[in-house]
């Protein structure tokens, strides 16, 4: 299907397509890069792992424009400072609101700051920020020193802040629920997404509520956090000085929607978990060698969740739930794998030449 042929809501934006449950009216204008309606992939052999007839289906939300979630909801932000007369948009990252912020603003025509914490940005995520024109400033601290700047900042009239604290930011990222409850036909049994800064939790969850407050979905889901063991601040009730993982993405020690995130878990009947750094680049690499899904590691959180609630020999955050037979599950998966290339280890064989034998040797089979 070409895009000329392509139903009209397929082309259409978060904003256009689910505008009576977003802050937006006539006057808004919308600064929109066709984002949202990412695949809800049914996946067999995951399905397998978890057994016991239960169907897991994976949102990629890697095929959003920037090729992360955080364009749901940076095409609220950035239309709502438009309409307010912004020319400034800035944000502290992890590196994906900073690569979103870029694009939405470059298609605005407004200006764009964004805070990083130096060295610690995945270099896709990179290249973006300064493809789409942003101005990058590297911090020495890490992504809460950073957002800290960034309120700072916001007090002052000419910067919008579209960080996550933004709530036309969360307003849209809702859209990734109501999009699975539409395709399901009714909200899956269980959520499960990684937790970085807790946006997108809340966001989800706000979403799912909605959508059966208007009668368009029957049940809600129970929602499952995954942080990274080194950053898992909600998972061990504190604030973490200084957060690791290989999963720079989810690299937080101090979650600005922590609250929120806690009244979703409860609320929902669900519960937060922690995977380890080795758990994460295996889940990475196994989503991508045996669906075909290819995430960066941050993403990858959720599926290895997933595996450790699979796993009977361990205590986790699912097993201690209870995971019923039939169980309907959606993984969300929130970033492509180009964004972060040098997560994924490789070695490259020596070159051979150009004959038909020699290739064959080289395939081995
Ligand atoms: C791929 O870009 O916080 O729990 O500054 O990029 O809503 O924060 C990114 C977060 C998960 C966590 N997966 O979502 C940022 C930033 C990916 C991410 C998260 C992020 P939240």
């Amino acid at each position: 299907m070409t895009l000329a042929t392509a139903p009209r809501e397929q082309r259409r934006g978060v904003i256009e397509r689910y505008r009576e449950f977003l802050p937006v009216s006539a006057a808004t204008p919308i600064i929109s890069l066709g984002e949202g309606n990412t695949p809800l992939i049914p996946c067999p052999k995951l399905s397998a792992q978890v057994g016991r007839g239960c169907e897991v289906f994976v949102k990629y939300e890697g095929l959003n424009p920037t090729c992360s979630f955080k364009d749901r909801g940076m095409t609220v932000a950035v239309s709502k400072a438009v309409e307010r007369g912004m020319q400034a948009v800035v944000c502290a990252s992890t590196g994906n609101t900073s690569a979103s912020a870029a694009a939405y603003a470059a298609r605005a025509g407004i200006r764009c700051a964004v805070i990083l914490p130096a060295g610690k940005i995945a270099s896709g995520k990179m290249v973006q920020a300064y493809a789409y024109g942003a101005r990058v400033v590297a911090i020495e601290g890490n992504f809460d020193d950073a957002l800290r700047v960034v309120r700072e900042l916001g007090k002052r009239p000419e910067f919008a802040v579209v960080n996550s604290i933004n709530p036309d930011r969360i307003a849209g990222q809702k859209s990734a629920a109501f999009e699975i409850v539409e395709e399901l036909g009714d909200a899956p049994d269980l959520h499960l997404l990684p937790v970085g800064n807790a946006g997108n939790i809340t966001a989800y969850w706000a979403g799912y509520r909605e959508y059966l407050a208007a009668e368009k979905a029957s049940k809600l889901p129970a929602m499952l956090g995954f942080q990274a063991a080194g950053s898992a601040p909600i998972f061990h009730g504190k604030t973490i000085e200084q957060p690791e993982t290989i999963a720079s993405a989810i690299r937080i020690g101090n979650p600005a929607s922590w609250d929120l995130a806690k009244a979703a878990l409860r609320d929902s009947g669900g519960a937060i978990d922690i995977v380890t750094d080795d758990e994460i680049l295996e889940a990475q690499r196994w989503l991508a060698g045996h669906e075909g899904i290819f995430v960066e590691p941050a993403s990858a959180a959720s599926i290895a969740g997933l595996f450790k609630c699979c796993d009977t020999g361990r205590a986790s955050a699912l097993r201690t739930r209870g995971i019923e037979d039939g169980s309907q599950i959606v993984c969300t998966v929130t970033g492509h794998g180009l964004k972060d290339p040098d997560a994924v280890r490789f070695t490259t064989e020596s070159s051979v030449r150009p004959s038909e034998a020699e290739v064959l040797r080289a395939i081995g089979f």
